[in-house]
């Protein structure tokens, strides 16, 4: 392993947004404890950094429908759920439909700084469609990274030409390094013509997954490393798997919950094996955390995906949309434009760490969770009735840290709120004490109230982390003073069934 992927292996805290005093990859002060070329890499990519995730978008294309495996968490009518959710694409494009795509998505959200290729099947098991797609790219649209990710079964006969063509962030799903592991979610692998199946297939997906990664960090390709959660049958063993992928340069890890319905019709969807609980997780991820970076903060997005994670703007950009748009590729607009982004990120860094000068000198023990409605840009800007989602931070005297999100059905249903959206939401979010929201109602704020979550608007459109701080420090000194008792939150539950809905 050359220096710089030596380093890479070593650095902890991308995908955190910890106030330890140590950077992480989203720090604004630039490269961080990054080497440069790193830093450069990962800065405005809003799934290598997340930091990066609240200001830049990325965009997925279908181009790749086929695949060589078969895991028993997918449906082939769904999207891959190694980057995505079961959801069906909307519509599958050639190399040049994909191409127009980009420059349409471009010229219409100038944060969107990365093109991934990510299904519906395996972008390997379609190499001409996926490199052809690349290609384009690279001439029209020259400042968008590409990102690709991929089982790992085809991997080392492209390394190669993924360098070739400088798509410099890969992505491979492994959910294993033990085949007798493997053989419980991979029922076959199709390689050089032939069907393997049991441990035979598992045992010759694992050997290409890590030959492959290590080529790829041998050339100085970051890649990051998914694996998705399946209690009881990888859970544990998702320990070594992190171990094995360190060992390899990954730069980043992310456990993903298992996403199991009975209706997506897929072997654990229909065999009633679960996924894991918003804590189930949140422990695993914690565990890995002392040895490699750990990414929190993925949606499991589809393969058509367009926007920041945990927006869906695709259906703006159908074909038809985008083969009627005239698009006007302005680099240097774009480029004006996240250069205004990058102000607004310091500032932001610079609030949080002017903030968590008052928990200087604090000793205390307690670390909780917050939720919070955001539609992006690190401010609290979202009414608790129309958000999709709540971003999830662990407060302690260390600062706010970025610890997930829970998705959850919209409470506003245009004009009146919907009780049963309600309990899903509180279900959701159960594991918090508090709810930062722009705006809320009164109803709502007397259930979460009898639910034990506070909710709190006082800091509506403020920045999350200096806001999430100042609430602490005053939940400490109410703790100090003996006016509430700081009591543990129960679990929380990770929605499955309504990923479906979201095609
Ligand atoms: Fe797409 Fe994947 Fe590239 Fe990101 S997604 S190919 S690395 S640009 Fe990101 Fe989506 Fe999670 Fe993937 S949030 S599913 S990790
Ligand atoms: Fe489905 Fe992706 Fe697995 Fe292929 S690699 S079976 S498309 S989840």
């Amino acid at each position: 392993m050359d220096g710089i992927m030596q380093q890479i292996a070593e650095h902890k805290g991308c995908g955190t947004s910890g106030g330890s005093g140590k950077a992480s990859c989203g720090s604004s002060a630039g490269s961080g404890d990054l080497p440069t070329e790193i830093w450069e890499k990962v800065k405005n990519h809003p799934c290598y950094s997340e930091e990066a995730h609240h200001h830049y978008a990325r965009m997925h294309v279908a181009v790749a429908p086929a695949c060589n495996i078969q895991c028993n968490y997918c449906n082939r009518k769904y999207d891959c759920a190694n980057e995505s959710r079961p959801g069906v694409v909307s519509e599958k494009l050639s190399p040049e439909q994909a191409a127009k795509k980009v420059l349409a998505v471009a010229s219409t959200i100038p944060q969107m700084t990365v093109l991934g290729i990510a299904g519906p099947g395996d972008p390997l098991a379609n190499p001409e469609k996926t490199f052809k797609t690349f290609e384009l790219i690279s001439r029209t649209a020259p400042d968008i990274k590409l990102c690709l990710s991929t089982n790992g079964l085809a991997l080392p006969d492209h390394v190669d030409t993924i360098a070739g063509f400088n798509v410099d962030h890969v992505t491979i799903t492994i959910n294993m390094v033990d085949p007798e592991i493997g053989a419980r979610i991979y029922p076959w692998v199709f390689w050089k013509h032939k069907r393997y199946t049991g441990v035979e297939a598992a045992k010759l997906l694992t050997d290409r997954q890590l030959q492959g990664l290590e080529m790829l960090t041998e050339r100085g390709i970051l890649c990051k490393v998914n694996s998705v959660m399946i209690p009881g049958v990888n859970d544990r063993h998702l320990i070594e798997v992190n171990k094995a992928v360190k060992s390899r340069g990954a730069f980043l890890h992310n456990i993903m919950p298992l996403i199991s319905a009975a209706e997506h019709g897929t072997v654990f969807g229909l065999t009633g094996q679960r996924g894991p609980s918003a804590q189930e997780l949140k422990a695993l991820q914690d565990s890995c955390e002392g040895e490699m970076n750990m990414m929190r903060h993925c949606r499991q997005c589809r393969a058509d995906a367009v926007g920041l994670l945990g927006e869906d703007r695709s259906a703006e950009f159908t074909t038809d949309k985008i083969m009627a748009m005239e698009v006007d590729y302005d680099l240097e607009g774009r480029k004006a434009y996240q250069e205004k982004v990058e102000e607004e990120r310091v500032a932001k860094v610079a609030a949080k760490q002017e903030e968590l000068k008052i928990l200087a000198g604090e000793s205390s023990d307690i670390k909780l969770l917050i939720a919070v409605a955001t539609k992006g840009s690190g401010l609290i800007n979202e009414h608790f009735g129309h958000a999709k989602e709540f971003q999830v931070y662990e407060l302690s005297t260390a600062g706010a840290k970025f610890v997930g999100h829970r998705r959850v059905d919209l409470y506003c249903q245009g004009g009146y709120g919907d009780e049963d959206s309600l309990e899903t939401v509180i279900r959701a979010i159960n594991d918090c004490h508090a709810v930062f929201v722009a705006k809320i109602g009164g109803c709502p704020k007397n259930d979460l109230i009898k639910a034990g979550i506070e909710p709190v608007d006082q800091f509506a459109h403020e920045f999350i982390e200096k806001s999430a701080i100042a609430w602490f420090k005053a939940y400490l000194d109410k703790v100090n003073a003996g006016e509430i008792v700081h009591e543990i939150r129960g679990d929380a539950e990770i929605r499955q069934g309504a990923l479906i809905n979201a095609a």
